[in-house]
Order: C-alpha cells, then structure tokens, then sequence
C-alpha cells in the first residue's frame, strides 16, 4: 500500500469520527435525562433545555420518512426532537392494523434513538375524540414501549393527541390517572405529555385542577389561519402563570393556504415560545400534497433533503430548527 492510500484511510477514519461526534451533540447523549423545573423542561444538569422538531405524518402511512438516514438530515438541520404520530382509529392506525404500527413505531424508536434525538410515542387520537374509548389499547401499546424503554432517557410519552368532541377536562384527568401509573411503573422518571381539551387548545381547566404527577407537561397546538395567534399567545401566558409547564407539541403552516399575515403570526408565535424556552414540534416530515409537507411532493428523496426538495413552509421550519445548533 503507497502513502497515498494510507492517508485516504485515515482521513476516511478520521471524517467517521467527526461524523460520529456530531450527531451525538445537541441531543441525548449530551443533555440525558430530561424533567420539568416549575414550568420549565431542563436537562440532566438542571439547565433549561428547550425540543424542537418535527412530527412524522401517521406512521402507517408515511413510514418511509422515519429511516435512520432521514432522522440523522433533520438532526443536522438542529432538531433535536423527533414525534411518532400513531394514529388510532383511522388512516390505518393503531386499531385497524396493530401488528403493522408495532413494527413500525419500535423500528421510528430505534432510527430516532440512534440519530439521538429525544423521541416522543404519541398515541394520535384524533377521530376518535375522547382517549377514554381506547384506553385499553393505549395501554397496551404504551406499556409495552416503557417496558422496552423504561431506563431509556430519549423516550418521552404523549398519552393523547387532541382530546375533542365532548371530551371534558375531566374525561382526560381520568384517562390520565389510568395510563400514568401504567408508564412511570417502568419508566419512572419519563416526562409525559398531556393533552388538553378541544384539539389541545385550552389551559384554563388545567391550570384551575392540575393532574398530581410530577415531570407532566400539557399540550398546546397552534395552527395559523385556524387559532387567533394572540389568543394563543395570551393562552399560553396564563397557563404559565398558573404554573403549569406546556409543550406546543404541534403547529404547522399550511402554505398553500397561508396568507402573509399567517406567516408573519407563526414567526410572531414561535419567537414567543423561544423567548419562553418552550419546546415544540412541527407538523409534519412527508411529502404529501398538503401545506403543512416539509418534503416537496415530487421529490422522491427519503433523505439528505437539499434546498430543491424542501416546501416553501419546510425551508421556515428549518430555519427555526437550527436555532438549535447556536
Ligand atoms: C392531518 C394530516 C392530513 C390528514 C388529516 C386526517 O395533515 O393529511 O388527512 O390529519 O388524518 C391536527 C392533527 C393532525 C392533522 C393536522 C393538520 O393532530 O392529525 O393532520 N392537525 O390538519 N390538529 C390540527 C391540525
């Protein structure tokens, strides 16, 4: 072997290392642990610690955009947050097809874990309005997650997407009581997320009844054009003020949709959250011909996204993402 090929294979080496390194900044190999301080998230040195990142589509039907490679792109692009959406009772969710969305979130797990973001189960109930009406089977998906998971760091657990309908304040404390238990058993210093009522846009009940459980969080979601972007604001303020730690687990932007003043109210909204330190997550890594697609729907890359493949609302997100690597 000449010197020639000697160097290449060091340096090959060496670029592995650095490769190595990278990803293994910003995330959970270097914060660990994570638990909530009053109202706000820290790590595991008691810094405040602020997730941003992306939700998939429902894993079922987008599952090509949950692979290592595109996990390892959207943690270089700042997340450090990855959501597995499993829907429940539609677009092949949980219910329909349970063996197949097993598969597929503890295969999402594996592929975040590895490109070390914290990772967030979150059981999407959605068309099925009130968490109470699965509960059985929420509970045994999530518990079976802890029990892989419990003394994992990177897992975090959102019990509810968007309680709606008739859904009360109460029918999710008591969900809540349920499925709580059923997780910290296994996994008991996992932060767990709580959705609040009507699509996760209301505090008040919380803030007046809060669930007795330390390390909670309750969700918010905020999507322009659809919630008054002051009024979330203002929202988010007096759940704060009535101490309680909130997670903006989704917002999103429809770009086919959004006027000049949706834009400028979602930049105005998660300025709020950065000077807030609250985390949040965008909706949603695929390419589905909708506004709210990180991923062009022409563009057939299920990774190493360039700028060509990237949507109009996807190029905001990123720039928003990368806060995260100052
Ligand atoms: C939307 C998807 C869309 C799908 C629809 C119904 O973007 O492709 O057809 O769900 O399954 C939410 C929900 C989230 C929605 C999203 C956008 O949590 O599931 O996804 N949204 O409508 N709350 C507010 C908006």
């Amino acid at each position: 072997m000449d010197t020639q090929q000697i160097l290449e294979i060091h340096n090959q080496e060496l670029k592995q290392e650095i490769e190595k390194l990278r990803v293994k900044k910003g995330g959970i190999e270097e914060h660990g642990q994570l638990s909530i301080k009053g109202t706000q998230m820290v790590d595991q040195n008691g810094n405040p610690f602020i997730l941003r990142g992306l939700s998939s589509h429902g894993i079922a039907w987008y599952p090509e955009y949950t692979n290592y490679p595109a996990l390892k792109t959207i943690k270089d692009y700042g997340a450090n947050a990855f959501r597995i959406a499993m829907y429940v009772e539609q677009n092949d969710g949980y219910l329909e097809e349970p063996e197949l969305n097993k598969k597929l979130l503890f295969s999402a797990i594996e592929n975040s874990l590895a490109a070390d973001l914290y990772t967030i189960v979150d059981w999407h109930v959605l068309r099925d309005e009130d968490p109470n009406h699965n509960i059985d089977e929420a509970i045994d998906i999530l518990e079976e997650v802890a029990q892989r998971y419990g003394d994992n760091p990177g897992i975090i657990y959102e019990i509810c997407n968007e309680p709606n309908g008739d859904t009360s304040y109460d029918d999710i404390v008591n969900y809540a009581n349920e499925v709580i238990p059923v997780i910290r058993k296994y996994a008991p210093n996992a932060v767990i997320l709580v959705g609040t009522p009507n699509f996760c846009t209301s505090l008040s009940e919380a803030i007046e009844n809060p669930i007795e459980y330390p390390n909670i969080m309750y969700t918010y979601h905020y999507y322009a054009g659809v919630s008054d972007c002051k009024f979330a604001m203002e929202e988010i303020e007096r759940g704060l003020e009535g101490g309680l730690p909130i997670f903006v687990s989704e917002w999103g932007l429809d770009s086919h949709d959004a006027k000049d003043q949706h834009w400028k109210e979602t930049s105005e909204f998660l300025d709020y959250l950065e000077k807030e330190k609250i985390g949040w997550i965008n909706w949603s890594l695929s390419n589905k011909d909708e506004g709210y697609s990180i991923i062009k729907p022409d563009s057939s890359k299920l990774h190493s996204w360039d700028e060509e493949d990237i949507t109009d609302s996807g190029k905001f997100v990123f720039r928003y993402l990368s806060k995260g690597k100052d």
